[in-house]
């Protein structure tokens, strides 16, 4: 059930599941069933460690510098063709290390204290797990802290830790640098896809911004289970950070997974599916997951922005005169609604919002 809180609305939670990484520390010989998964032996083969993502150099999109038209191009191939790639020269760096550095003490922190800010039911704020809607689905082996730091008049700060004492001065500040540079990179996205850039920005100028900051304990069973189950982001565009040097993301591509190695200092973006749905197709949101590792945690941050409360989502009129709407439009709300209610599975979310044709 819905609940309004001071202008902030609750769009339902997920089923509370066991601590991964208390789990963890048991150093089990046997993992739990429900975090088997078998499917993750048999895309062992299916690995394909012979591409890698694009890098695009924010750099060269600053207006009239020499490379721009060259790489606002690379920029919309990127969109087109991948839906992912590593941002450098983004200027966000300083914030991003200085959050790299909370996140990880956040997490060494003694489960009680963690627990301060565990998620509260029909809330998807908080310590916890994500989209766990039945007793007998299977579980990521993983634990995350979700916070919505934008808009700040809907913050819940009972949600955001206050040890170590600088988390939430870091959250706030990486916050706002990353929303800036998403909205920069809306600009260019609406130039590349020939519309006015202010009819993309004004949605996301004061749009939600949830911040999940993901921990991944070490497994013996680390080629059984799954960081992360296969999914496409239900928003406009992420922007994660890898925080230490154990890689885990792949992304799909051609039927096979790619592993990216994330270049130093680089923003990995990728398309939401907010962002498909907007460009009524052109862009293209991406399923990647997240594999876990036989010695080492793995840490990342991922920034999802979203347009503003009150824009529906479905495809921009000023894209859909030429080859009509290829996706439905819903209410924010209802929109909101149906991500929550669900578990994550590939792209099926989309496929609810396809016009069939
Ligand atoms: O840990 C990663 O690299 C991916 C995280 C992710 O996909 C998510 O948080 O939605």
């Amino acid at each position: 059930m819905e609940t309004e809180v001071i202008g902030r609305r609750d769009f339902g939670g997920s089923l509370p599941v066991d601590n991964v990484q208390a789990l963890a520390s048991k150093n089990l010989g046997d993992i739990p069933p429900r975090y088997i998964r078998p499917e993750v032996e048999v895309s062992e083969d299916l690995v394909d460690e012979s591409l890698q993502i694009p890098v695009i150099d924010m750099g060269k999109l600053v207006s009239d510098q020499f490379g721009y038209d060259d790489e606002l191009a690379k920029l919309h191939q990127a969109c087109k063709e991948w839906g992912f790639f590593q941002l450098i020269n983004h200027g966000a760096s300083e914030a991003i290390e200085k959050m790299k550095v909370v996140t990880e003490e956040f997490f060494e922190l003694p489960l009680e204290e963690k627990m301060t800010c565990a998620q509260l039911p029909n809330n998807i704020e908080g310590y916890g797990q994500a989209f766990v809607v039945s007793e007998d689905q299977k579980l990521d082996w993983g634990d995350m802290l979700f916070l919505m730091p934008l808009p700040v008049s809907h913050r819940n700060m009972r949600f955001w830790p206050m040890t170590p004492t600088s988390f939430r001065s870091t959250l706030d500040e990486y916050s706002s640098e990353l929303h800036k540079v998403s909205i920069s990179l809306f600009s260019l996205m609406a130039k590349n896809l020939g519309i006015d850039s202010e009819k993309l920005t004004s949605l996301y100028e004061d749009g939600r911004q949830g911040v999940r900051m993901n921990y991944y304990p070490p497994c013996v069973q680390a080629d059984k289970v799954m960081g992360i189950t296969p999914h496409s982001d239900a928003t406009g565009m992420t922007l994660l950070i890898q925080v230490n040097e154990v890689q885990g993301l792949q992304i799909k591509k051609n039927h096979k997974w790619i592993p990216v190695k994330p270049v130093p200092g680089a923003i990995i973006i990728n398309i939401g599916d907010i962002m498909e749905i907007m460009s009524n197709g052109e862009y293209s949101s991406i399923e990647h997951r997240a594999v876990v590792n036989f010695g080492k945690a793995r840490l990342s941050i991922a920034a999802f922005h979203s347009p503003n409360v009150s824009t529906n989502i479905g495809p921009l009129a000023d894209l859909m005169r030429e080859s009509g709407a290829k996706y439905k439009t819903l209410s924010n709300d209802n929109y909101v609604r149906l991500i929550v209610s669900s578990k994550l599975d590939g792209k099926s979310l989309l496929n609810h919002m396809r016009v069939m044709q």
